[in-house]
């Protein structure tokens, strides 16, 4: 039996893959690009451990956003679940007249911007249709076609600086969850079925983090995000695309002559692993590739094996 060695030593690069479940403490001070699209995003900062909110009034309602970018793995035909931490301080809405500023979590078709489920944290004091209603809140929202309008909500009074938020979804029943939990535990806000969405069988819908700020001015501190998860797992119809560092293998072959090449993760393995099926020799080199995967360094040999 003649068999040569080809060694081969590499070092990899990591392989980014989409995956829907990650997280984010904005511990560092620096917006991680890689899991957040950060559009326009001018007045969302990243800053004394928290994603913080810092603007200047405007007569004009001022909105920013974070989206993530593991969101398009997910989709509504498996069970995921995103939170994140709101705060909102610093703030005496008894004597404002058009002013608000919110916070939330919501997903949303990708494709366009229907869909809405959300859950948020405000203050407002907001003239509707003639009387000024004031007031701070948790709300959750529901806009089947885009329609903010004609869009469900469901609110509950709440009068602290901080809240945690939940958005859940259960794939076997369809059923979108919206809870909160100010310290003692979470508690449901609103659900809906999403079977009624024509996106159920896609896996088309963003995770965003917004914020609406109309007429306030905001300082440091105030507002902010904080301890953003994701659980779920990528719908299996999606296709994975990945760089791989691979090597090729190549010896002088003989003509009708069969080989087979192996390898292993030491010199002198105790025993060595087929890489593919025989090779037929083609008189002058063959080749073949292997896609090293996780190993930092592969050993191979080839044998003659008739
Ligand atoms: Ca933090
Ligand atoms: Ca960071």
């Amino acid at each position: 039996m003649k068999f040569t060695y080809i060694i081969s030593f590499i070092l990899l690069n990591s392989v980014a893959f989409a995956t829907f479940t990650g997280s984010d403490n904005f511990n560092d001070n620096t917006l991680n690009t890689g899991i957040w699209g950060h559009a326009p995003a001018t007045d969302l900062v990243e800053t004394n451990t928290h994603l913080e909110y810092i603007a200047t009034a405007s007569s004009n309602e001022q909105w920013d956003n974070i989206s993530w970018k593991h969101g398009e793995g997910g989709s509504y035909t498996s069970d995921w679940s995103v939170s994140v931490d709101l705060h909102l301080s610093g703030f005496n809405n008894s004597t404002w007249t058009n002013k608000l500023i919110s916070l939330k979590l919501l997903t949303f078709n990708s494709a366009d911007r229907g869909d809405e489920f959300s859950i948020g944290f405000e203050i407002y004091a907001e003239d509707d249709s003639g009387t000024l209603e004031r007031g701070q809140s948790i709300a959750g929202m529901i806009a089947t076609d885009g329609n903010f309008e004609n869009a469900a909500e469901i609110w509950t009074n709440y009068t602290g600086t901080d809240v945690t938020v939940k958005l859940d979804y259960t794939a076997s029943n369809t059923l979108l969850q919206a809870y909160y939990d100010t310290g003692s535990g979470f508690n449901v806000l609103t659900n809906f079925d999403a079977s009624a969405w024509g996106m159920i069988n896609s896996n088309k819908f963003n995770v965003e983090l917004s914020i609406s700020n109309w007429d306030l001015d905001i300082t440091s501190g105030q507002v902010y995000f904080d301890n953003f998860s994701a659980l779920g797992t990528n719908s299996s119809p999606l296709i994975q695309v990945g760089i791989q560092k691979a090597v090729e293998i190549g010896w002088n072959s003989i003509s009708g002559r069969s080989y087979q090449v192996e390898y292993s993760t030491a010199l002198k393995p105790k025993n060595w692993i087929k890489l593919g099926d025989l090779v037929i020799g083609n008189g002058t080199t063959n080749y073949i590739f292997d896609s090293i995967r996780t190993d930092s360094k592969r050993f191979y040999r080839v044998l003659l094996t008739d």
